[in-house]
């Protein structure tokens, strides 16, 4: 069953899969707006690795909940693809002599970095979907040049590999056509064990084996893309955090208020100001002076970079360029949006010009026709277009507009 023919077949399968988690993983960083120094930006040293960082557009509305569901969806589905070709190239860890030349010998090296690479990303991307925060350090940083790593080896290991892989594929097929019981004859390959015990499966079993793991792997958890009875499908990767129970406020809940430390008397009527600063000075609005601002609606989903999104929620609140042509700004700025939160990771986040720019884009006050329930951001939120749901920042406080 080990052979050339397993192992050229699974490794085009990655081929294909991993160069899609790789965009895909670039274009989720791209749209954190990590340029947006300090706050958004967790990898301040990634020099030219960030070579290709653009303005993240706020079209189509879905962008991200798109990408991200396929980056970390298609990443569970490839865990046994990936388990699969590592076990079918093993023979190769323990050829002799270990080095056969210097070529050879730094193909090995890289295969230490493509090898380690591989389970280094999928092991941190997968305690990420699962909230498992065990790594040192932010899970950012390390899957971001955790990526380059593994895809610089990955770049070089497809290089060497491919046209054997394809030469092996065409040579097998025209075997199989010109004598067909040459097609269950031992393969001639290093790949293929000296003194093979009697198979217990087939090769047609095995790609079954595999492809029915990943097959259940995805039925799994691509219901984390939407809300409703598709939600409970996903039962191997739940999100673990409160039920959002029904109603106006029943979508996902990444960080409860109580979590998060929110002090409910802050966000009550009395107490509660938004403060806008800008060119022209500060702005005191309480949530009865925003009611009073023109309102808008947006229809908009909240799509989270742990895979997770929910369907699209109807949002009500102030159009964020209203609240920076209240300070000055009728032209785009940038803006830096502060939380009631004291402490933990998202309290914060930047957004660009053309997010504020948007009409969609709003500070929301009510959500489906009520006003916003404390988990979901009480008494004001961030909803943008396309943006990851970390950047919808909750329990608003202050927003500052200028360059950031
Ligand atoms: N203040 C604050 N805002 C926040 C967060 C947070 O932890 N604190 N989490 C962010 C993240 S990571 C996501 S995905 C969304 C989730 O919004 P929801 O809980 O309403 O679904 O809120 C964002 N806004
Ligand atoms: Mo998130």
């Amino acid at each position: 069953m080990r052979g050339p023919r397993f192992t050229a077949v699974l490794g085009i399968v990655l081929l294909v899969g991993i160069t899609v988690l790789f965009v895909t993983g670039l274009l989720s960083y791209a749209a954190y707006n990590p340029n947006l120094s300090p706050v958004n930006d967790q990898t301040p040293d990634k020099g030219i690795l960030g070579f290709y960082l653009f303005s993240w557009p706020t079209n189509p509305y879905w962008l991200y909940r798109l990408n991200q569901g396929v980056h970390v969806t298609l990443g569970i589905t490839l865990i046994p693809v990936l388990l699969a070709k590592l076990w079918s190239v093993v023979p190769r860890l323990f050829t002799l002599p270990p080095a056969r030349s210097l070529a050879h010998a730094l193909e090995r090296i890289s295969l230490l970095l493509l090898v380690g690479g591989a389970l280094f990303q999928f092991t941190t991307g997968v305690l990420n979907v699962q909230l498992d925060y065990v790594f040192p350090g932010s899970f950012y940083t390390l899957h971001f040049y955790g990526a380059w790593v593994f895809f610089a080896a990955f770049v070089a290991h497809v290089a060497l590999k491919l046209p054997t892989a394809l030469r092996n594929l065409r040579r097998l097929r025209a075997e199989k056509a010109e004598k067909p019981e040459n097609a269950e004859k031992p393969e001639d390959s290093d790949l293929v064990t000296p003194r093979p015990a009697e198979p217990t499966v087939s090769r047609r079993g095995a790609f079954g084996l595999v492809g029915g793991a990943s097959l259940l792997l995805f039925a799994t958890s691509v219901g984390r893309n939407f809300d409703g009875p598709l939600r409970q499908t996903a039962l191997l990767t739940p999100h673990g955090g409160p039920e959002p129970g029904s109603g106006p406020g029943g979508f996902q809940i990444n960080k409860t208020a109580a979590y998060a430390g929110i002090d409910t008397r802050e966000t009550t009527g009395d107490t509660w100001q938004l403060v806008v600063t800008g060119r022209t000075g500060d702005v005191r609005l309480s949530r009865e002076d925003l009611l009073r601002l023109p309102l808008h609606s947006a229809a908009l989903p909240i799509a989270c970079v742990e895979g997770w999104s929910t369907s699209d929620q109807w949002w009500r609140g102030v159009r964020l360029r209203d609240l920076a042509a209240l300070v000055g700004y009728d032209d785009p700025a940038d803006v830096l949006v502060e939380s009631l939160q004291r402490r933990g990771a998202f309290r914060r986040a930047a957004l660009r010009a053309n997010q504020v720019a948007d009409p969609r884009s709003l500070l929301a006050l009510d959500v489906n026709g009520e006003p916003l329930t404390l988990d979901h951001g009480y008494p004001a939120r961030i909803i943008v277009p396309a943006a990851p749901g970390v950047l919808n920042t909750k329990w608003v406080a202050r927003m500052t507009f200028g360059d950031l």
